[in-house]
């Protein structure tokens, strides 16, 4: 059985000039990391979640909800209660660029949880984390329109 790392690539696109690239790669403890650069966005906090769904047929409206095996609501990374998709915020910078590395247990490139094949999906607000009393915290965090994503794919392990 080979040992080499897994990993994956998506390349993001959307409106307004929203572009980026970001890489996967589960790491030997089970958690995958997800580092990359997003740019064009307006500065400031934007919800980040993979989708359930690697369709993007009517652009990011068609990925579907957020990835949640678990069946349980939206939170925050930490919480417990949250899906498994959920990845909180990621923050533009006056330059409108996001360069991010988030680590997380729940996003697999491997086996029955495995996010291959899904979307991953930056927004136009802020997720509120569930927290934020409006009646999309629950579901969504209210992080408002999806203005880019991409498929997540399997990348040579080389
Ligand atoms: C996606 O949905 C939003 C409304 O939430 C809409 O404004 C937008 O035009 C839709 N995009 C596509 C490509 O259908
Ligand atoms: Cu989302
Ligand atoms: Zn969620």
């Amino acid at each position: 059985m080979s040992s080499a790392a897994v990993k994956a690539v998506a390349l993001i696109t959307g409106g307004s000039n929203i572009r980026g690239s970001l890489n996967f790669i589960q790491l030997p403890d089970g958690a995958t990391r997800v580092q990359g650069t997003i740019t064009g966005l307006s500065p400031g906090r934007h919800g980040f979640h993979i989708h359930a769904l690697g369709d993007t047929t009517n652009g990011c409206n068609s990925t579907g909800p957020h990835f949640n095996p678990f069946k349980k609501d939206h939170g925050s990374p930490m919480d417990s209660e949250r899906h498994a998709g959920d990845l909180g915020n990621i923050i533009a910078g006056s330059d409108g660029v996001a360069k991010f590395s988030i680590e997380d247990n729940q996003i697999p490139l491997t086996g029955k949880h495995s996010i291959l094949g899904r979307a991953v999906v930056v927004h136009a607000d802020p997720d509120d984390l569930g927290k934020g009393g409006h009646e999309l915290s629950k579901t969504t965090g209210n992080a408002g329109a999806r203005i880019g994503c991409g498929i997540i794919g399997l990348q040579s392990s080389v």
